[in-house]
């Protein structure tokens, strides 16, 4: 089994903002999940470098558009790993072997018949690089996205034959009805195609910053295709001496916001089917996440820088708060005050405090050993499927609903100390069996919330699973009862209540 996982390549005319590590992080969560089910993973993210946005931004800059891509290349390369964001390769369509994999597929679209040339005029978005249909524009002839003026442009391109997928495209959504989610989502891109389908340009002839038309050096492609390219050119050349394709092509997921819909879901299969190439399994259209009521973006001005978030809060706590308060998939709001109170309320309170009471009450009762024998049959109720209902969840990307599903038991078991209260049970000798019984179901209710939580907070759960003394992760072994704590080890609080003071 593979599972191949993408992000958007972002765009390096700005640094990178919160929006961006929210599509890494999910991506990451899937990643890990895959990983734990033992499965062949590969999850790339990477920069998109080509075209208008970029190009432009330089220019305001003084400074050429490479050294641009590689100034903020390095900055969207540094902040995977501050995610613990696990990615396999970090791709850059200025890497030559992109490139060539570019001309080579959209090579392949011409020979097929897909390519002819002709003159484009329309309403243009510089910061989109995208041509705006008539009823896709604001009032004011303004970009819906950026609500800057959109330029009337005329060009002699090369046009790639859209329109002739209308058919392909409708039976396509037809027959795979997972292929695009949520479903609300999936019902947008069908409008979209039904609305009628146009031809769109393939090159671009006033640009210079781009992959070359290796049939006409006047031209280099509309950074668009180039772009989306990258998530097929990424497997040929990712891992050296080897080519990955056969092997994990076509991509698992492809997640996305929806402000990138239309590519993902109309084009991006279009190009495919005219490569004659397979199609990928699902695109995943997230949604925004918003601060003041308004997408954060490069463009508007009102960013939360990641780094920032992290240097305060660890990167677990930013991945639990991104997942846990905007329902994944839906547009949700962001701000300093949920994300304090949910780290307090829910890490600090709920999951901290029910590692460290846990692990305190056996080292203090029991100094630190664990009893073998049965569970307490009242909370392995409440934990049967598990593991299954997690895992059903993350295959169709519902990430909230999947750590939902662990919360509710995090939960359970703070409220099962509370009914069996055994500081009480320590109190009675007669009572010790039932003390034991009590502390290892809650050792090994707690050694499986925290397996199923690593791939969404990485760094504390392989602390607690360390202190724990069972590292074993795989998903085989997240069943309440899979597992075998013997000793557990005192741990510092995974969620310090003073680390927001401290730096504050
Ligand atoms: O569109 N909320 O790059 P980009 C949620 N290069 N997600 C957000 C977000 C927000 N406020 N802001 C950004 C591009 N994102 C192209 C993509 S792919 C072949 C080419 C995330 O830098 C989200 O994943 O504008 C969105 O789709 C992406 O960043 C856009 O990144």
């Amino acid at each position: 089994m593979a599972f191949y996982v993408t992000t958007p390549i972002y765009y390096v005319n700005a640094e990178p903002h919160l929006g961006h590590a929210y599509t890494t992080i999910a991506a990451d969560v899937m990643a890990r999940h895959h990983r734990q089910r033992g499965e062949e993973v590969f999850f790339l993210t990477g920069t998109d470098e080509h075209g208008e946005p970029v190009a432009d931004a330089a220019h305001a800059l003084g400074v050429e558009p490479q050294e641009l891509a590689d100034r903020n290349a390095k900055r969207f390369k540094a902040l995977a790993p501050q995610l613990s964001a696990s990615n396999d390769f970090f791709i850059r369509t200025t890497d030559p072997q992109h490139e060539a994999k570019v001309q080579e597929v959209l090579t392949k679209v011409r020979d097929n018949g897909f390519v002819y040339e002709g003159t484009y005029e329309g309403w243009y978005c510089p910061r989109c690089a995208d041509f705006k249909a008539e009823n896709e524009i604001d009032p004011g002839n303004l970009c819906p996205i950026h609500h800057i003026e959109l330029n009337r442009e005329q060009e002699q391109n090369y046009f790639f034959r859209l329109s002739d997928f209308q058919g392909a495209l409708e039976r396509l959504y037809a027959e795979r009805e997972d292929l695009v989610l949520p479903r609300t989502r999936y019902n947008e891109a069908l409008a979209f195609i039904r609305s009628g389908l146009r031809d769109v340009p393939l090159t671009r002839q006033r640009l210079r910053w781009g992959v070359q038309v290796p049939w006409d050096h006047d031209h280099v492609f509309y950074v668009w295709f180039d772009a989306l390219l990258n998530y097929y050119s990424a497997l040929s050349y990712a891992r050296e001496g080897e080519d990955l394709t056969d092997r994990l092509w076509p991509a698992s997921y492809h997640l996305i916001a929806k402000d990138i819909l239309r590519f993902h879901t109309v084009y991006w299969p279009a190009l495919l089917m005219a490569a004659e190439l397979e199609l990928p399994e699902h695109v995943f259209v997230h949604g925004y996440l918003l601060m003041d009521g308004e997408k954060m973006s490069k463009s508007l001005g009102n960013v939360l820088d990641p780094f920032a978030v992290i240097a305060r809060f660890g990167a677990d706590a930013l991945r639990f708060y991104l997942l846990r308060e905007v329902p994944f998939g839906q547009d949700g709001s962001v701000s300093t005050a949920s994300f304090e109170l949910r780290y307090e309320s829910e890490l600090a309170n709920e999951l901290g405090n029910l590692a460290s009471r846990t692990i305190g009450m056996l080292s203090r009762y029991r100094e630190g050993l664990a009893s073998t024998g049965e569970l307490d049959p009242v909370l392995a109720a409440d934990f049967d499927g598990l593991p299954e209902r997690v895992c059903a969840h993350i295959d169709r990307a519902e990430l909230t609903l999947a750590l939902d599903e662990i919360w509710q038991r995090v939960r359970r078991l703070n409220r099962y100390v509370e009914e069996c209260a055994p500081w009480t049970l320590a109190k009675d000798p007669e009572r010790a069996g039932e003390l034991d019984l009590v502390l290892r179901s809650l050792l090994e209710g707690l050694r499986s919330v925290t397996v199923l939580l690593w791939a969404f907070l990485p760094t504390s759960t392989e602390r607690l699973l360390e202190a724990l003394g069972a590292p074993e992760r795989s998903i085989t072994h997240a069943a309440l009862g899979a597992g075998r704590i013997e000793r557990v080890a005192e741990i510092a609080p995974l969620f310090p209540k003073d680390a927001q003071a401290a730096e504050a």
